[in-house]
């Protein structure tokens, strides 16, 4: 087992990662900008050191200064958390090529599910439902219009290098098609340097649903569940739980071990997420993270297993410890984000925070790097914290979520505390209908 791992992030993931470190006897070391010198990861990792000025570039993507760092404090492997750089293959490359653990896949599945036709291409070939669509990149127009009357509008056009939503346009009618096609091409281009794109029925009206997956070095692959995160403005989620409210035990099983099958067949190693929209019963596949995500406390509540621990001893080369067997999963899960914005404009409201209290009882977990006095930087992502509720079943959870969102102060900053509890009000909420739409249509209809 490793004996020291540099953490190349900040946040309440840093934080996150330094706990199951700790708890598994591994000592931890904390990067950070000049900013983040007062972070809380920086007071509770064994040792800090220091990579750079303000800005993420500088710091937190900056690869040569992190490498210096593990070299200097002797770590024998980094974890990159999410978001930076924990789904760059080059860093991933350069990490092992330096002699340390890189805990993720590889470079080479990293960039295989990087590249979107790619991806598309492997999982189909495995047996998961894809969304019917060009077979790989479309390079003219007059190609892409061909697909498309074929296909049957509204289609959806991507960018290959693409992911998260940037680069994409839809197309409801015939003539409108080559200026949103050359337009897709040039913002590819533009923003991932590649200006490959592919071509896709576009669903109407999804929800957004992913299954958490786990494989190791030695051939065993699991799926861990779904969590349902339909609930997200602008590509950014807000509301994420398991199970989903409207999957049936059988679909369930049926998506869960194809997933489970696909990172088996691809000899994955370390945690991976597939998104799939999920739309009228049928599952189709959207992309696949190979990170730890911000929401995977979600799937830990539910079935009781440490997810960053799994990736500590995946990337030591140890097996899963979770097999098909033991694993069972137990009651619902909510997650809400908090980030510091104004809850009705979504403007970013960093600066200091004058009183805090968490909180707590059963059930409740809160995953946050703030305390009392700390100024929150205006550098980075504006996500302060994360609070995940448990309860035997979605109801008592909703209620043990609008209990726990009411005790906890937050005082100095806007919080989008008031947004979540309007949120958990919400019909569509409660009877868990809701579907990708659905929060900017209400937020529309409550600006009005
Ligand atoms: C789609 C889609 C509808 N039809 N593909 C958005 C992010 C990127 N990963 C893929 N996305 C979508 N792909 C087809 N064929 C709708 C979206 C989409 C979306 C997906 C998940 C969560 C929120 C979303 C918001 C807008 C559009």
């Amino acid at each position: 087992m490793f004996k020291k791992i540099l953490i190349a992030n900040r946040g309440e993931i840093a934080l996150r990662i330094i706990r199951a470190c700790r708890e598994m006897g591994i000592e931890s070391v904390a990067v950070h900008s000049t900013a983040d010198a007062n972070s809380m990861a920086v007071r509770l990792a064994d040792e800090s050191v220091c990579i750079g000025p303000p800005k993420s570039h500088d710091s937190y993507l900056n690869i040569p200064a992190i490498l210096s760092a593990a070299a200097v404090t002797g770590a024998d492997a980094v974890h990159p958390g999410y978001g930076f750089l924990s789904e760059n293959a080059q860093f991933a490359r350069m990490v092992e090529e330096h002699g340390f653990a890189f805990i993720g896949p590889t470079p080479e599945h990293i960039e295989q599910m990087g590249d979107k036709v790619t991806a598309k291409q492997t999982v189909k070939a495995l047996g998961i439902p894809v969304v019917p669509g060009s077979p790989g990149g479309v390079d003219t127009a007059d190609e892409g219009k061909k697909i498309a009357e074929d296909m049957g509008l509204p289609v959806i056009i991507k960018a290959a290098s693409g992911g998260g939503g940037k680069g994409m346009q839809i197309v409801n009618d015939i003539n409108e098609f080559e200026e949103l096609f050359q337009r897709a091409r040039s913002e590819a281009k533009v923003n991932f340097g590649d200006d490959t794109v592919y071509i896709e029925k576009f669903l109407k009206d999804p929800k957004h649903i992913e299954i958490q997956v786990f494989g190791d070095t030695h051939g065993n692959a699991i799926h861990l569940g779904e969590r349902d995160c339909s609930v997200q403005r602008r590509h950014q989620k807000l509301v994420e739980e398991g199970p989903s409210p409207v999957l049936t035990e059988e679909l369930r099983e049926e998506i869960g071990a194809l997933s489970a099958n696909t990172v088996r067949e691809m000899g994955y190693r370390g945690a991976g997420t597939i998104e799939f929209l999920y739309e009228d019963g049928k599952f189709y596949f959207m992309e696949m993270n190979t990170r730890i995500q911000v929401e995977h406390p979600v799937t830990e509540m539910i079935t009781g297993i440490d997810l960053i621990a799994e990736q500590i001893r995946v990337a030591a080369g140890e097996e899963l410890t979770i097999k098909k067997g033991p694993l069972r999963f137990r009651g619902h899960a909510i997650e809400i984000r908090i980030n510091a914005e104004d809850p009705d404009t979504f403007m970013p409201s960093p600066g200091k925070i004058t009183q805090f209290h968490a909180p707590g009882g059963l059930g409740v977990r809160f995953d946050s790097a703030i305390y009392a006095e700390y100024s929150i930087p205006p550098h980075y992502d504006s996500m302060v914290g994360k609070l995940i509720v448990h309860g035997r079943n979605r109801e008592e959870c909703i209620r043990r979520m609008q209990r726990a969102i009411r005790e906890t102060v937050i005082t100095g900053i806007k919080t989008t505390l008031p947004l979540h509890e309007w949120i958990l009000q919400q019909e569509e909420f409660l009877d868990g209908s809701y579907s990708i739409k659905w929060l900017e249509q209400q937020l529309e209809k409550r600006n009005a």
